[in-house]
């Protein structure tokens, strides 16, 4: 067959070891589909474009490898817009590939041109760099741009657009180049006398902690940490994406959900070590009151990227490199020099700041002595806990219901959690678990969700079905969106709320929100008209059953849950996720 600008792109990808791309097929860009799915590329097709965009982010985080996603000139491109802000906002490593409209009328539009507008133009500052390759000609040396830019730096979005006409017309012959000659492919190194630094910052510090972001799952370095943590006996908190580096069955993990005992925790310490993070909103941009102030508190940061580095709070010693290499460097240096390290200091501060968290955790598993119908939302994640396997991957969507499932989960392997944590996007559960499937078929995938975030996609159940994906959805239906009705309970009429609560155990009534209230879907009905298996429950102990007859049917599931919707709005911690919203008070 004739050498096309799609056929060369094709065989780019393949160099790059890319395996599987998501997205909706056209014909402005069958000469790339094609060429890719005959060379051995599985193309995963969803019904929404930015489905497309959630499943690679999530592919490309639970197998680090690079996720692909193609659309379409005009609507498709158009369509894939929130999936672009949401999967930059994540940082997940997603190479986007669009169409667009013949060359010669657009950029700019020659005016009235049909599925046409400045993509490039639009995409550019959503994501880390969009370009279009106008000839085909330059597509070579603009794919190997893009593909440099995706394995550069923090994470995102890469997007090469590509007109038509280059993609679905005759090319020049080109040699196609191995990865190895185009972009750095072995991790980054650091320096030597900063690492020797670092072992000298944490060998003498009272009570060094670790605090973790991303950066650890993209390099990977779950075991480099869990040897360190040890090696110093140094606690281990993360950001809300990088929870369970640290699996949360160790005792120095510092599962964020414990909020005060983080925020002790970070106070206590005079030394952080900060691997992967760029100590975002999430974090309190590392200011006090939550943390302590840079003056009683040093702070070694260590990140791939430049740009984050010192950024939203000032370090005492800044180190650009991957986490692994660090780590496993670090180890090197610190392992032989336990006997100077003040140990027994640590361990008493670490089992005295460990109450709060355990009677933290003990004081939320109360709510579970509930077994009312319709069920308190705290045993849904519980119950997973104990159906689902340890390496199952979960992931979390909704409002409110991201927050019960995110407080009754616990961590047991690194990197089986996916949610959009920076962007609190709803729907985009639906793709990342579908994404998940595709990732890890050979591992559990579930995932818990509002039924205000599961009307978003509910087409794509017919995806996992028709791809043999078996992920299973738990939507959680209080009928309405709750995390807004509470918030405008607070805001709209607090005293009358607190008291009624505390009084007549019962929120305001329907005329007293705004268009909190969502009717009912029948989302196990919903999910057996499309092929998958469905089931319904309200009562704690008809989930675990329904779940294990989800898991024998071999197929795709949605579970119906009723649960108690005055119950559900009081979510755990939501108080402190309002506090998020205003800049800390301290330095
Ligand atoms: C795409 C999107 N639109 C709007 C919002 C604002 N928002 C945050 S929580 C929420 C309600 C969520 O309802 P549901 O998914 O049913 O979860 P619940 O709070 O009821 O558990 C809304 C509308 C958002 N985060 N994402
Ligand atoms: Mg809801």
């Amino acid at each position: 067959m004739a050498t096309t600008g799609g056929s060369i792109m094709a065989q780019m990808l393949k160099a790059e070891g890319v395996d599987t791309i998501f997205g909706i097929i056209d014909g402005t860009y069958t000469q790339f589909f094609w060429n890719a799915v005959h060379s051995g590329i599985k193309l995963i097709t969803p019904r929404h474009e930015t489905i497309a965009a959630h499943m690679a982010g999530a592919y490309a985080r639970l197998t680090g490898k690079l996720g692909v996603c193609m659309a379409s000139n005009g609507p498709g491109v158009a369509n894939m817009l929130s999936g672009v802000a949401v999967e930059q906002g994540e940082g997940n490593r997603v190479l986007l590939i669009t169409s667009s409209r013949r060359s010669a009328i657009t950029y700019p539009d020659r005016g009235g041109a049909y599925q046409c507008f400045d993509q490039v133009g639009v995409i550019r500052p959503m994501a880390k760099w969009s370009e279009t390759a106008d000839s085909a000609g330059r597509v070579p040396e603009l794919m190997r741009q893009a593909l440099r830019k995706c394995w550069e730096g923090r994470p995102g979005v890469v997007h090469l657009d590509v007109p038509e006409n280059v993609i679905n017309g005759e090319a020049k012959p080109v040699g196609i180049q191995k990865p190895e000659q185009y972009r750095p492919t072995q991790p980054l190194a650091p320096r030597q006398d900063q690492v020797e630094e670092a072992a000298q910052m944490l060998t003498k510090a009272r009570l060094p902690i670790i605090h973790c972001g991303s950066g650890v799952i993209h390099a990977a370095a779950y075991d480099e940490l869990a040897q360190l943590a040890e090696v110093l006996h140094a606690p281990v908190c993360t950001s809300w994406s990088a929870r369970g580096v640290l699996p949360e069955t160790n005792p120095l993990a510092w599962n964020m959900v414990h909020i005060k005992a983080v925020n002790q925790l970070r106070n206590e310490a005079d030394l952080v070590l900060v691997l992967g993070s760029e100590l975002g909103e999430t974090d309190w941009w590392g200011k006090a009151p939550y943390w302590a102030t840079p003056d009683r508190q040093k702070l070694i940061q260590v990140d791939i990227d430049a740009q984050r580095l010192g950024r939203n709070r000032p370090a005492d010693l800044i180190v650009q490199a991957d986490a692994k290499e660090f780590l496993t460097q670090l180890l090197e240096r610190v392992q032989g020099r336990t006997g100077e390290m003040p140990i027994e200091g640590r361990k008493s501060k670490v089992a005295s700041l460990a109450k709060e968290r355990d009677q933290d955790r003990a004081s939320l598993d109360e709510k579970l002595s509930d077994t009312s119908e319709p069920m308190v939302t705290a045993h849904v994640a519980k119950i997973c806990r104990e159906v689902f396997d340890d390496d199952a991957v979960i992931v979390f969507d909704g409002g409110n219901t991201a927050v019960w499932g995110n407080f009754y989960h616990e961590m047991r392997v690194p990197n089986t959690q996916l949610g959009t944590h920076h962007f609190g996007h709803l729907g985009a559960g639906t793709g990342q678990a579908l994404g998940a499937c595709a990732a890890r078929p050979d591992k559990q995938v579930y995932c818990i969700t509002g039924d205000g975030a599961m009307g978003f996609h509910p087409q794509e159940i017919e995806t996992a079905v028709r791809n043999n994906l078996k992920p299973i959805f738990l939507v959680c239906a209080d009928k309405q969106w709750g995390m807004v009705k509470i918030n405008q309970i607070f805001a709209l009429k607090p005293v009358q709320s607190l008291l009624k609560k505390a009084v007549l155990k019962r929120d305001l009534g329907q005329e007293e929100t705004i268009n909190t209230e969502l009717g009912e879907i029948a989302w196990d009905k919903l999910a057996e008209s499309m092929g998958a298996h469905g089931e319904r429950v309200s009562a704690p102990d008809q989930l675990k059953p329904a779940l294990e007859r989800a898991l024998e049917s071999g197929r795709c599931a949605v579970i119906h849950i009723d649960v108690d919707p005055e119950k559900h709005m009081f979510a755990p911690g939501l108080m402190h996720f309002k506090a998020m919203h205003q800049e800390p008070k301290g330095k």
